[in-house]
């Protein structure tokens, strides 16, 4: 039986079915958030995503305890870099770039310790992993596919980093259909602005790719 619950939000309040609402949890990987990983190699204060780590595990804790769906997502390449467009790769004409041994494991490759998610978010048996080579979550993988068959229609998207890799899941998942709302502490950018800037792009015009609220708001519509 449907159940509609009603969270308040940004534009206006989020009306969703916690039986056709998918949490998904973009990038939590070790390389992006965890002192001595690759982020933080390439200057980034690591504390501005950490912040997001103890909202994500309260949501997700809320979300498994009632049996909801769960998704996370990896970005990162195959171990031959064969799917790693060379666009992407000298990006920043760094001296390290994807692929290169980084302070934990190879950077953004698949299998190694700094690509896996951080333990504190870590899936569980049964919680769909979509590896990702993009920043969207749907390009070149089999998300949609596995929402649809889930019968997905919402999405709560949290993760990092808020302007990129968020972002750019929250639009290719509203030009699929699909309706997102994103908790804005459970988002996070190593850029102050960004954080901001990004969180009101999404809400503007009347909410033109979705909503913005918060992890104790979702968490209080559910209980
Ligand atoms: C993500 C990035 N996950 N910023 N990646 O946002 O390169």
């Amino acid at each position: 039986p449907e159940k509609t619950i009603s969270v308040d939000a940004e534009p206006y309040s989020f009306e969703f079915d916690p039986e056709t609402c998918a949490l998904l949890i973009i990038d939590m990987q070790r390389d992006f958030l965890e002192p001595g990983g690759f982020g933080e190699m390439l200057g980034n204060d690591v504390s501005q995503l950490r912040r997001t780590i103890e909202p994500n595990k309260k949501l997700l804790a809320a979300w498994r305890s009632l049996g909801l769906k769960v998704i996370h997502t990896r970005e990162g390449h195959r171990p031959d870099l064969a799917d790693l467009p060379p666009a992407k790769k000298i990006r920043g004409r760094s001296a390290t770039c994807i692929g290169d041994a980084g302070p934990m494991g190879r950077i953004l490759v698949r299998g190694e310790a700094g690509h896996d998610i951080i333990p504190e978010l870590y899936p569980l048996p049964g919680e769909p992993v979509i590896d990702k080579p993009g920043k969207g979550a749907f390009f070149a993988t089999d998300l949609h596919a596995i929402l649809q068959n889930l019968g997905v229609k919402q999405l709560i998207v949290t993760g990092v980093t808020t302007e990129v890799c968020v972002n750019t899941t929250v639009r290719e998942a509203n030009d699929r259909g699909y309706d997102c709302i994103v908790p804005e502490d459970c988002v996070g950018s190593y850029f102050p602005e960004f954080q901001a800037m990004g969180l009101k792009m999404i809400k503007a015009q009347g909410g033109i790719f979705g909503w913005v609220s918060d992890s104790t708001k979702i968490i209080a519509a559910m209980t």
